[in-house]
C-alpha cells in the first residue's frame, strides 16, 4: 500500500514529528479508509510549543498593529490563492461536499483573517477625566499564550475564527484541531510561514483531546483558552481551567428551534429550513434541528419540506453536484443511527430518510453516508427533541399559538441559535426577545456579520466570540490612573 501522507506538527516555525514518533490513521469519511496520518502527540510536544510561543511573545506583542495586520492580510490572500487546494483538502477530510467547502468554509476562513487584520487598526480605547484630580485610561494588552481547540465540523473556518483575533492583538498561540480533521490546519501552517508569520507565533500540535487538548488546557503558561466542541468536553475544559484562573470561551452544542408561523413567506421558510436542517449533513452547531410549524400551515409545510428535502443530491463529496456528503466518522454515523432508532421508540414517524443511501459509487461504497431524515409525531420533550444529534436529522412539530411555541423553544438545556419565520414585524420582535438563544435569525439562517457577538446561553457555552467581543476576550484591560 502506498505510504500515507504524514501531517506534521508546526512548532517554532518548523514542521516536526511528534516526539513519541506515533501517528494515527486519518480516515476519509467518504471511503471509510485511511488516506493520511496525523501525529499522535502528547504533553511533551505541547511543552515544546509553549516554549516556542513564550519565546515569540515579547517581539510579537510589541510589534506595531500595522505589521501584524499586514501579515494576517497576506495569510488571507494566500488562502484565497490556494482556495481550490484547501477546499478539496477540507472536503476529503470532513466528507462535506467540495462545493460547500469552496463556497463557504474556506472563503470564510480567509475573511476571518481579513476581518481581524483590519479590526485591530481601528480599535478605540476608553479614557476618563476624573473630576480635576486624575486622568484614567484603559490599556488593552495581549494576555500571553492562547490555547485554541477546535472541532471537526468546520475545521478551518472555526480554527481561523480563533487564531485570527488571538494573534492579531499580539498573543501567541497553540492550536489543536480535531484529530478527525487535521489537514487544512496543516495547510494553514504552510501558508502562515509563506506569509512571513514569525516563528512561534502560531504553533499547531495535532493529536487527541486527552493527550494534547488536556495538556494545553492544564498548562500553567497558557493563560487563555478558546474551545469549540461538544458540551460534555466543554465541561472538562472548564474544570481544567478553573483552578488556574484562566480566561475561557466555550462554544458548545445546540438543539436549535426553527419556528415557522402560518403568515410566513412559506417558499422562503421552506427553502431556508431545508438549508438550516441539512447543511453540512446537519453537522453545524447552528442547524435548526427542531422545526415548529403553526398548525394551520403544518400539513402544507411538511409536504413541501419533504418534497424539497427529497431533491437534495447525496453523493461523492468530490462531485461538484453533491449537496449531501458523508458523515464525519463511523462514531458520528452510529450516533445518528442511534437517535433515529430512539425517535421511533419514542413514538416518532420517519417521514423521510432514516437509513443509508444506496452505494454512491465504487470509491464510496464503504463511506459513512446517511439520508436526510425527517421525523414527525414526537412529543416535544422527548430525548430526540432535547439531545444534540449533530447529523442530518430534524423533527417537525405543530404548535397552536405564540406562547406555546416560545415555551417549546425555550424548554431545552441548550441556547445557541434560533430562526423565526413570520411577516408580522411586531411578532418577530416579540418572539425574538423571548427566545433564550445567543442568536435569533428572523426570515433567514446563518447570515453572519463578524462584528456581532456570537455564542450561546445555557449549555451552549460561555462567552462570546466575534468582532469587538473577540478582541476583548483575547486582551487584558489595564486601568492606568494619572494624578493631575
Ligand atoms: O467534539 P469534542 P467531537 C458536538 C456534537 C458531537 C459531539 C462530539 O454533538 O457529536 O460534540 O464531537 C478536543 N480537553 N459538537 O468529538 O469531543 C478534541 O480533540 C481538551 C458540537 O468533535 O468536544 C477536538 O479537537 N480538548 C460542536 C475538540 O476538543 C479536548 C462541533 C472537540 O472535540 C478534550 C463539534 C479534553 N479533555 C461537535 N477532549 C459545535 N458546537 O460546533 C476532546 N478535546
Amino acid at each position: 500500500m502506498a505510504e500515507l501522507e504524514r501531517i506534521e506538527n508546526f512548532i517554532d516555525g518548523k514542521f516536526v514529528d511528534p516526539l513519541g514518533g506515533k501517528y494515527l490513521d486519518n480516515i476519509e469519511p467518504a471511503t471509510g479508509k485511511p488516506y493520511s496520518q496525523v501525529p499522535d502527540s502528547d504533553a511533551r510536544d505541547v511543552d515544546l510549543a509553549v516554549a516556542a510561543a513564550e519565546k515569540a511573545f515579547e517581539e510579537w506583542s510589541r510589534a506595531p498593529a500595522t505589521d501584524r495586520s499586514r501579515i494576517l492580510l497576506r495569510i488571507a490572500d494566500l488562502i484565497e490563492r490556494d482556495l481550490e487546494q484547501v477546499a478539496r483538502a477540507e472536503s476529503i477530510d470532513t466528507g462535506k461536499p467540495l462545493s460547500l467547502a469552496r463556497s463557504l468554509d474556506i472563503p470564510r476562513a480567509a475573511s476571518n483573517f481579513r476581518f481581524f487584520a483590519t479590526a485591530i487598526l481601528h480599535t478605540e480605547s476608553e479614557a476618563h477625566i476624573t473630576d480635576n484630580v486624575a486622568f484614567n485610561y484603559t490599556l488593552r494588552q495581549p494576555r500571553g499564550i492562547a490555547g485554541l481547540i477546535s472541532p471537526w465540523n468546520l475545521p478551518l473556518y472555526l480554527l481561523s475564527w480563533k487564531i485570527a483575533p488571538a494573534i492579531a492583538v499580539g498573543n501567541t498561540a497553540i492550536a489543536k484541531p480535531s484529530e478527525l480533521t487535521p489537514m487544512t490546519s496543516f495547510l494553514l501552517c504552510k501558508i502562515a510561514r509563506e506569509a512571513g508569520l514569525p516563528n512561534g507565533v502560531l504553533n499547531i500540535v495535532h493529536g487527541t483531546g486527552p493527550k494534547v487538548g488536556a495538556p494545553i488546557t492544564a498548562h500553567p503558561k497558557v493563560t487563555t483558552i478558546s474551545f469549540t466542541g461538544g458540551t460534555a468536553t466543554g465541561k472538562k475544559v472548564a474544570e481544567a481551567c478553573a483552578p488556574l484562573f484562566k480566561k475561557v470561551s466555550l462554544e458548545l452544542g445546540g438543539k436549535n428551534p426553527n419556528i415557522v408561523f402560518a403568515d410566513a413567506d412559506l417558499d422562503a421558510a421552506i427553502a431556508g429550513s431545508v438549508r438550516s436542517s441539512f447543511a453540512n449533513q446537519g453537522q453545524v452547531c447552528l442547524c435548526g434541528s427542531r422545526v415548529f410549524v403553526e398548525r394551520s400551515a403544518y400539513n402544507d409545510f411538511v409536504n413541501r419540506f419533504l418534497d424539497k428535502t427529497s431533491q437534495l443530491r447525496s453523493g461523492d463529496p468530490l462531485d461538484d453536484k453533491t449537496e449531501q456528503g458523508a458523515i464525519v466518522s463511523k462514531t458520528q454515523l452510529d450516533k445518528v443511527m442511534f437517535y433515529v432508532d430512539l425517535a421511533q421508540k419514542e413514538g416518532g414517524r420517519i417521514a423521510l430518510g432514516g437509513n443509508a443511501p444506496e452505494p454512491i459509487n465504487n470509491r464510496c461504497r464503504d463511506g459513512y453516508f446517511f439520508k436526510p431524515t425527517v421525523i414527525t409525531g414526537l412529543p416535544v420533550s422527548c430525548r430526540t427533541n432535547r439531545e444534540e444529534i449533530f447529523g442530518p436529522v430534524v423533527t417537525i412539530t405543530p404548535f397552536d399559538n405564540e406562547e406555546e411555541v416560545i415555551g417549546y423553544a425555550n424548554d431545552c438545556e441548550y441556547g445557541l441559535a434560533s430562526s423565526v419565520w413570520t411577516q408580522n414585524l411586531n411578532r418577530a420582535h416579540r418572539v425574538a426577545e423571548r427566545i433564550n438563544t445567543g442568536t435569533v435569525w428572523v426570515n433567514c439562517w446563518l447570515v453572519r456579520d463578524l462584528r456581532v457577538p456570537f455564542g450561546g446561553m445555557k449549555q451552549s457555552g460561555v462567552g462570546r466570540e466575534g468582532g469587538e467581543e473577540a478582541l476583548r476576550f483575547f486582551t487584558e484591560p489595564k486601568n492606568i490612573c494619572i494624578a493631575k
